[in-house]
């Protein structure tokens, strides 16, 4: 029996083979993991309510006014669910485009997030108009029995 081994070959070829099935091999595991722990991420919140004023143009940070439903799984700096009441306040509008011709008084759905470390912790991520007819909850409790006018 006759060993057949290719012991002519150069070894040079080994040797680009070997490399380059290590680069693949590093390559890969590179983009396995991703790159250490992520950071703490912007806690992020649904919420209803109605536009009181629209962002000032000359301004240069657009905030969106809303009066919003209650937030109950707002949490604070510690983590903490604290809830927030039903309020009138200003959102940073970030990037987030409003819809055309969204005016005073209409109602809309909204996301923002919360970065409780850095400049500017509040943004509205996404925002869409809601039907006129929409109930909120603080409808219910500031005009029971109706009298809408639009
Ligand atoms: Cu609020």
């Amino acid at each position: 029996m006759s060993a057949s081994r290719p012991a002519s070959e150069k070894p040079s070829k080994y040797a680009r083979l070997l490399f380059l099935v290590l680069a693949v091999a590093a390559l890969a595991s590179l983009a396995g993991c991703g790159g250490g722990e992520p950071e703490k991420p912007a806690d992020r919140y649904k919420v209803r309510g109605v536009v009181s004023q629209l962002p000032v143009p000359e301004r240069s940070n657009r905030e969106l006014f809303v009066h919003h439903e209650e937030v109950p799984g707002f949490k604070n700096i510690d983590g903490e669910v604290v809830g927030m009441d039903s309020m009138t306040m200003g959102f940073p509008l970030a990037d987030t485009e409003l819809p055309d011709g969204l005016a005073v008084g209409d109602k809309i759905e909204m996301e923002f997030e919360v970065r409780w470390s850095g400049g500017d912790p509040l943004a509205i991520t996404a925002l869409e108009k809601l039907p006129a007819e929409t109930r909120l909850s603080f409808e219910a409790d500031e005009e029971e029995g109706g009298g809408d006018d639009d």
